[in-house]
């Protein structure tokens, strides 16, 4: 999608700090933390939110989620622990519509929302 940010970061049009990198997916610290940790892991498919998911998406999920864990253990954040949160549409927050994840830790979260 020509006019989205997060496809523009997977380009290279946007520069970001690229914390992992392969044929599905991209991730990358947030331009704006809220925790000391906060990175976005994004599909390179344009995906706007959870809404567009379908079964043909199962395997790129596991893998995002998958792989969310194996940057928490590069981070040295595992075994403290971290969340890993998906806001889909307004009312949850999201501000950019290409389906992403936060990867939050690196402090004690005790609410929820
Ligand atoms: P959400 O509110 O769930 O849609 O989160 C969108 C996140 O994207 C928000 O935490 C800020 C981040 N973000 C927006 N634009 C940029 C950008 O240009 N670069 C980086 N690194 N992060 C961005």
């Amino acid at each position: 999608m020509s006019d989205c940010i997060f496809c523009k970061i997977i380009n290279g049009d946007i520069p970001s700090q690229k914390v992992y990198e392969d044929e599905l997916i991209y991730a990358f610290r947030d331009i704006n933390p809220v925790a000391p940790v906060h990175i976005l892991i994004i599909p390179k498919e344009h995906i706007c939110c959870a809404n567009e998911l379908n079964d043909s998406h199962k395997e790129l999920i596991g893998h995002i989620i998958l792989t969310a864990t194996k940057i928490a253990k590069a981070e040295g954040i595992a075994e403290d622990g971290y969340r890993l949160v998906n806001n889909c549409g307004e009312n949850a927050g999201q501000t950019v519509f290409h389906i992403h994840f936060h990867l939050l830790a690196g402090e004690k979260f005790d609410r929820m929302v």
